[in-house]
């Protein structure tokens, strides 16, 4: 019995098996035990001897136990360290990271072009008045260029800025010539969607204020920025067209070919010489600042782009309202190189 005992033990592959075989044996009616039971009734001169011998395999069977326990417990605790183990050298698991929109990201290469050429960079308020927004642009309440540019207005009298060109004369009211900027920025109208309009847009102005500026430095500055957005063979189209603020005034396009081999004009922005009226606007202004004119006699040219426009179709988009309607399936394509 010993033996086949000791065996058992030895075989147990868990602890619960090992807790079946010890039950089996030296539990309370375990074989064991129960012959130990029946000491009582062998004569006395073979009680002795036989007593010893059972005790002897108990003591012999137990310690087994104790042993092979002591062992299966080890090696659940060896198990259990290693499926809990962390391998340090493992790769992560990737965060979803965040990304530049599209339009940022061509505003940024925009005005990071402008900054080689020496310009500074400033932002305006989204909340204007008339007074900036038309009035000191040379569009009076009573022009009827007020309807190209259908506003939000607010409940002060205030409106959303339906262009950057009010940034013209707030720069020139803070600052004095010679001056180059451009400035970046939200731009809204109350007009309808579609494919090619948005009520919230953005544009980028530019303005350049210094003695004899010409409209030939115009057209080099916007082939300048042509090329620095879409290659050394960009080519410029400048048409007549009308502003308010600015005399003689032009639309231009750019003439590119994308990596689908298409290549078509793209109408950009509008520009043209700053009207003197302008000038005049921003000197009245400063005046009643307490500031000096300083406006009157001086030249310059500006200009104002939709980089929505460029985005459109630089990567083949066919909806301006994809840019706002939040949907990371297409926002999200646009996150790697360009
Ligand atoms: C202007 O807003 C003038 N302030 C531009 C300017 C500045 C002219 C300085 C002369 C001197 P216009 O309304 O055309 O002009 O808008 C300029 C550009 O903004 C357009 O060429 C177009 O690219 C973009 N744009 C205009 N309306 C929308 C619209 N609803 N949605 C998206 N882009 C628009």
């Amino acid at each position: 019995m010993q033996q086949e005992a000791l065996q058992a033990i030895q075989d147990a592959p868990t602890l619960d098996a090992l807790q079946a075989v010890k039950t089996k044996y030296v539990g309370k009616s375990g074989l064991i035990t129960r012959e130990l039971g029946t000491l009582g009734k062998l004569p006395p001169e073979e009680r002795k001897a036989r007593g010893a011998e059972i005790n002897a395999v108990r003591a012999a069977v137990e310690a087994a136990l104790t042993e092979r326990e002591a062992t299966l417990k080890r090696a659940a605790l060896d198990a259990k360290l290693a499926s809990e183990a962390i391998d340090v050298t493992l790769p992560g698991t990737p965060l979803p990271s965040g990304g530049l929109h599209l339009i940022t990201r061509i505003l940024d290469d925009l005005t990071d072009i402008f900054t080689r050429l020496g310009y500074a960079v400033v932002e305006g308020q989204e909340v204007e008045d008339d007074t900036h927004n038309f009035d000191a642009l040379n569009i009076p309440w009573y022009h009827p260029a007020r309807d190209l540019w259908d506003t939000f207005w607010l409940e002060d009298g205030r409106l959303l800025r339906t262009h950057t060109s009010p940034m013209q004369v707030r720069y020139m009211l803070e600052h004095t010539p010679a001056l180059k900027i451009v400035v970046p920025g939200k731009v809204y109208r109350y007009e309808a969607t579609d494919a090619t309009h948005e009520s919230m847009f953005h544009q980028l102005e530019g303005l350049v204020v210094g003695d004899h500026i010409s409209m030939a430095d115009l057209k080099g500055t916007i082939a300048e920025m042509a090329r620095g957005l879409f290659g050394a063979r960009a080519k410029v189209r400048f048409q007549p067209s009308y502003y308010p603020f600015v005399e003689p005034g032009a639309d231009f396009a750019v003439w590119w070919e994308n990596p689908r081999g298409e290549s078509k004009w793209l109408e950009l922005g509008g520009c043209g010489m700053v009207h003197p009226n302008v000038f005049k606007a921003v000197d009245d202004l400063r005046e009643q600042m307490g500031r000096q004119r300083i406006y009157e006699g001086k030249t310059g040219f500006a200009f104002g782009l939709g980089p929505e426009r460029i985005a459109m179709l630089k990567y083949g988009i066919p909806d301006i309202r994809y840019f706002y309607a939040n949907d990371l399936q297409i926002l999200g394509q646009f996150r790697g190189d360009l």
